[in-house]
């Protein structure tokens, strides 16, 4: 299908293609290998498949070495995500997701940078009963993971106006109308009956085929003046454009992305550049297209190079319009003009529509578990059982309980002091703004500390920011533990990549508003230099800002690192 004069790129399949080819629409022998009460784990093969239904193996990694000495096979487990579009999920979906927690996972939850929850620590033979408690509270994980379209983000902040709950339907609409449409996770997971026939592969998928996309697939709607959902991170962005309080539609963007390899020149992070704009009722047709045109000339070779912003760069902005355009029939209007503000959120209780209030709670790394002073799980599980409105997933890993009559406020007030969940509120700005990947000890790709670090090392530089007169300056930074970038770090202000256990590659001098990505400071640095570094930047920060100037545009302004050539791989195309 679709423009002879251009093509994806020549080379063999990888290895994945020929996988998914053969899986009979992601079946393969996952169901076999699940119910194989001899093994704790599953297949490689089986593993590449199980990320479609929304689910990775892994090992504990703390226990990996000590293990190994033993002669012990690795402490085989399963990490698992829930779709969850826009983050939106009623109070009786937190409870089963915590009592799966508690039942089968590891006892913590962990809220994503794209607005859901992951739990981890499932063992193999508790693995069908967790899928089926989430389908029982009409919930699943579905295309949560695997080369297809992922977890539609969305702006769910309720309180600004009914335009959020709009933005919200399409958002589902999306998520919806996108998902693969094979039964095998019916089959799988929850006993359906096969149906034996060979039904051609467009009944089947009509919109993927048999081979679904070269690699994931990432939406994300925003609602100007908040880009909390880092629109332009996503290889498509939707940008809702509001006239007269009127959601009138959505501004495209396309091609944009995190992931890069250390090392490796081919691989970089990306900004999504805006194409066009659509109205609300035209954004499926938009995205199927797109989703198609990456179908058919994404990189199935090597999937390094396989999201869609190198296709987007290897095709060209032009070509690939035109491409959109044939497929749809029609052409995008020209875009609209909008301004983002940030790409945080904001704290404390908020006033909604129709008298309605929400309470942004920060949850530090998105680690719903209890701490000494602070009991984020048991405190929220209480207001689960009381709360009569429901919970909206932020896409910086933190927590809205939502549509708070003023009847109920006071008792949730009580519940959030009781629990000291309302401590978080004096935390520094800084802290407020932080964002880090899971790592270790679960993630197998990380190669340093993330999640479990990032806290104690702002601990540090809320000593600094104290010293400058910053506390309430509201400056990003994000940690990953490798370059794949799941806490957005190429987004963040201050930003930390993994290199190895307690060094990182430090990056600075991304937008606020989330539209700049940031420049490679410094390398390979431990915890002493990142404090040093800090204090001097900080310092210096604090003298000579110019008013309302943020700390990222005030590093590229002073020279601090280079807006365009600072020799990193990052090929920011703005
Ligand atoms: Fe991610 C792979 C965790 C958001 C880019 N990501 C992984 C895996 C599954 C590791 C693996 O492949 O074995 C991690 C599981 C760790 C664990 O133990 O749970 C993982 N990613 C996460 C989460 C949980 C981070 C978090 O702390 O919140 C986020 C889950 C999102 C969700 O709910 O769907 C998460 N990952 C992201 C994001 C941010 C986003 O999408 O907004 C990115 C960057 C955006 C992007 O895709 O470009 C991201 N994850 C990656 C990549 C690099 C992809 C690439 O283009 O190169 C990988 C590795 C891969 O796909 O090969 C990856
Ligand atoms: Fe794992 Fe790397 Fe993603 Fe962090 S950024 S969760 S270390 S894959």
């Amino acid at each position: 299908m679709g423009n002879k004069s251009i093509k994806a790129p020549d080379g063999p399949p990888s290895i994945n293609e020929k996988l998914k080819r053969e899986s009979q629409f992601l079946r393969g022998t996952l169901k076999e290998e699940m119910a194989d009460p001899l093994q704790a784990c599953i297949s490689e093969n089986s593993n590449q498949l199980l990320k479609f239904h929304g689910s990775y193996q892994q090992d504990d990694r703390d226990l990996r070495n000590q293990r190994q000495k033993q002669k012990l096979e690795p402490a085989y487990q399963f990490m698992i995500r829930v779709r969850l579009p826009g983050g939106v999920a009623t109070t009786e979906q937190w409870l089963m997701m915590d009592e799966i927690a508690e039942k089968y996972g590891n006892h913590t939850l962990k809220l994503t940078t794209r607005q859901t929850f992951q739990m981890h620590g499932i063992l193999k033979w508790n693995m069908k009963e967790t899928m089926q408690e989430i389908n029982q509270v009409l919930l699943d994980t579905i295309a949560a993971c695997g080369d297809v379209n992922r977890n539609v983000m969305s702006n769910a902040n309720p309180f600004q106006s009914e335009l959020h709950a709009e933005v919200y339907e399409w958002s589902k609409k999306l998520s919806d109308d996108l998902l693969p449409k094979t039964r095998a996770y019916h089959e799988i997971w929850l006993d359906e009956e096969k149906v034996f026939s060979s039904p051609e592969v467009e009944e089947v998928e009509p919109m993927y085929g048999p081979v679904y996309l070269p690699r994931k697939f990432k939406i994300g709607v925003a609602i100007p003046p908040s880009n909390d959902v880092d629109v332009f991170s996503q290889d498509l962005g939707y940008i809702a454009i509001v006239e007269d309080d009127k959601l009138i539609g959505f501004n495209v963007a396309i091609g944009g992305g995190m992931g890069m390899t250390h090392g490796d020149k081919e691989t970089y992070p990306q900004i999504a550049k805006v194409i066009g704009f659509c109205t609300p009722e035209q954004i499926v047709d938009v995205a199927e297209k797109i989703i198609t045109v990456q179908r058919d000339y994404g990189n199935r070779s090597n999937r390094k190079n396989a999201r869609f912003k190198y296709t987007v760069d290897r095709l060209g902005l032009p070509t690939l319009k035109e491409e959109l355009h044939n497929r749809l029939g029609w052409e995008l209007a020209e875009a609209k003009p909008f301004k983002f503000e940030h790409n945080g959120d904001r704290y404390g209780w908020v006033k909604g529509i129709k008298g309605k209030w929400n309470f942004t709670l920060f949850v530090e790394g998105g680690r719903v578990k209890d701490f000494e002073n602070i009991k984020i799980k048991t405190g929220i599980r209480e207001i689960a059982k009381v709360h009569k409105g429901d919970f909206r997933l932020t896409p910086n890993q933190n927590l809205i309980i939502a549509n708070v009559s003023s009847h109920h406020k006071k008792q949730i007030n009580e519940l959030l002091e009781k629990y000291g969940l309302t401590d978080g509120q004096h935390f520094s700005a800084l802290r407020r703004n932080s964002m880090a990947c899971v790592a270790l000890p679960t993630c197998g790709l990380s190669m340093a500390e993330a999640e479990r670090y990032l806290p104690t090392l702002i601990d540090k530089i809320e000593t600094i920011v104290d010293e400058n007169g910053l506390r309430d300056e509201e400056i990003t930074i994000r940690m990953t533990g490798c370059p794949n970038g799941c806490a957005r770090h190429a987004l963040g202000e201050i930003g930390f990549i993994g290199k190895s256990l307690g060094k990182y590659n430090m990056y600075l001098g991304a937008g606020f508003d989330g539209s700049r990505l940031s420049k490679l400071y410094l390398e390979n640095i431990g915890e002493e230099e990142i404090l040093s570094e800090l204090k001097g930047l900080l310092s210096r920060y604090a003298k000579e800002r110019e008013e309302g100037e943020h700390f990222g545009d005030f590093v590229i302004r002073v020279g601090i690192v280079n807006e365009t050539t600072d020799g990193t791989n990052f090929h920011d195309l703005q």
